[in-house]
C-alpha cells in the first residue's frame, strides 16, 4: 500500500507537477492538506519558508508533509521579487507586467527559478531539505501558455523558448522543482523501499 504524504500547498500548479514528476518513482500518495492549512511564510529564505509550511501541515494533519517554496530570483533586481514572488503583484499577469516593467531598460536579463523541498515526519523534524535551481534569462515579451506563474518571460538557458513555450513533460525535465523533487524522491524511496 502507498504511503500518504500531506502536500503542502495551495497552489494546484504545483501538486500537478509534483504528480507528474513521481509518477511512480515511489511508493507515495501526496494528499492534500485539511481545511484551515494557513501558514504563516515569515521567513527570509525560502529553506526557512518551506520548513515553515512543511511543520505546519505535519501539525494540523498528524501525518508527514512535504512542502515547496519557490520564486524567481532576478539579478538586476537583487534577487527579487524571490520569497516575495507569490505576492509581487495581485494576479499572475499582474506579476509579469510589473517585472517587465521593472526591467524595461535593463540589459542585465539575468536570473534564476528557485525551489527548496523540505520534507518532515508527522512531528515536525526534517528528513530531508532540497534546493533545485533553473537557470535563464528574463524575456522582453511575454510567450507560451503552459504552466504557470512567471515562465511565459523565463527564457531557459541554452534555448530560445520560455518556459511556458515548452510542453509539460519537457518543463519537468529541467525545472527548478524537478531537480529539487529528484533529491526527494531519492530520500523516499530509501524511506519506504
Ligand atoms: P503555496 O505557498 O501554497 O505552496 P504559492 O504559489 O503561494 O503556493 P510560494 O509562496 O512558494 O507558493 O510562491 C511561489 C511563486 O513563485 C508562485 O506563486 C509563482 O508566482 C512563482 N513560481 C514558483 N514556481 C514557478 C514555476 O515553476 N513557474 C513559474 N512561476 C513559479
Amino acid at each position: 500500500m502507498k504511503k500518504k504524504i500531506v502536500f503542502a500547498t495551495s497552489n494546484p500548479h504545483k501538486l500537478e507537477e509534483l504528480k507528474a514528476i513521481c509518477e511512480d518513482k515511489c511508493n507515495v500518495e501526496f494528499i492534500l492538506p485539511p481545511a484551515g492549512f494557513d501558514p504563516v511564510e515569515d521567513g527570509v529564505t525560502f529553506e526557512a519558508n518551506s520548513l515553515k509550511k512543511a511543520r505546519e501541515a505535519a501539525r494540523i494533519s498528524d501525518m508527514p508533509a512535504l512542502a515547496d517554496d519557490s520564486g524567481l530570483c532576478v539579478e538586476a533586481l537583487d534577487g527579487g521579487p524571490g520569497i516575495h514572488s507569490a505576492r509581487y503583484a495581485e494576479t499572475a499577469q499582474k506579476r509579469i507586467d510589473k517585472l517587465l516593467a521593472e526591467m524595461k531598460y535593463n540589459t542585465n536579463r539575468r536570473a534564476k527559478f528557485v525551489c527548496v523541498m523540505t520534507l518532515v515526519d508527522k512531528q515536525g523534524k526534517v528528513l530531508c531539505q532540497a534546493r533545485g535551481e533553473c537557470h535563464g534569462q528574463i524575456a522582453y515579451v511575454q510567450s507560451g501558455i503552459n504552466g504557470f506563474g512567471y515562465d511565459p518571460i523565463f527564457i531557459v538557458n541554452g534555448t530560445d523558448k520560455t518556459m511556458a513555450d515548452l510542453s509539460e513533460e519537457d518543463k519537468n525535465k529541467i525545472s527548478h522543482r524537478s531537480r529539487a523533487l529528484e533529491q526527494i524522491i531519492d530520500y523516499l524511496k530509501v524511506l519506504y523501499r
